[in-house]
């Protein structure tokens, strides 16, 4: 690989065994690789800490659709939030439970806003927010919603 460094890393042995057992258990090749994806992992979870940044992620919903009101509710919660969602995806679990996708872009406090609303709604069962990048903000600017 061009441009990497070598570095060395001191580990317990007990910490070491408990690692090489994940890294064998998610198929890494090598340990260099796992401690890549963590670093990779944790300086993007920093990021996710400050709530004025820009991020682009997803939030994934299940709800019973059969719990009174909880289709207008989100459908009317969704779409007080235009600026912030650019695509749901709706898939029908089983009998009961649905599930939805939305693509979300934003500050990350209003995310974890929306978050938070979604799981307040009766009937949700399951909401979580999960980020995947810093965002430029373009998604605004494409004119994907009107
Ligand atoms: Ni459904």
């Amino acid at each position: 690989m061009d441009g990497v460094t070598r570095i060395g890393v001191s580990l317990e042995p007990e910490l070491l065994k408990e690692f090489d057992k994940i890294i064998s258990k998610k198929g890494y090749v090598s340990r260099s690789e796992a401690i890549r994806d963590l670093v990779r992992d944790s300086l993007a979870e920093n990021e996710w800490k400050n709530d004025k940044e820009f991020m682009s992620g997803v939030i994934v919903m299940i709800y019973d659709h059969g719990v009174t009101g909880i289709g207008e509710k989100l459908t009317a919660m969704q779409h007080g939030r235009m600026q912030n969602i650019s695509t749901t995806i709706h898939v029908h679990l089983d009998h009961d439970r649905c599930m939805e996708v939305l693509i979300a872009e934003g500050e990350l406090g209003q995310l974890k806003l929306m978050t938070n609303d979604i799981s307040s709604i009766k009937g949700v069962l399951r909401c979580k927010l999960t980020m995947a990048s810093q965002a430029t903000g373009h998604m605004h600017h494409l004119g994907v919603r009107h």
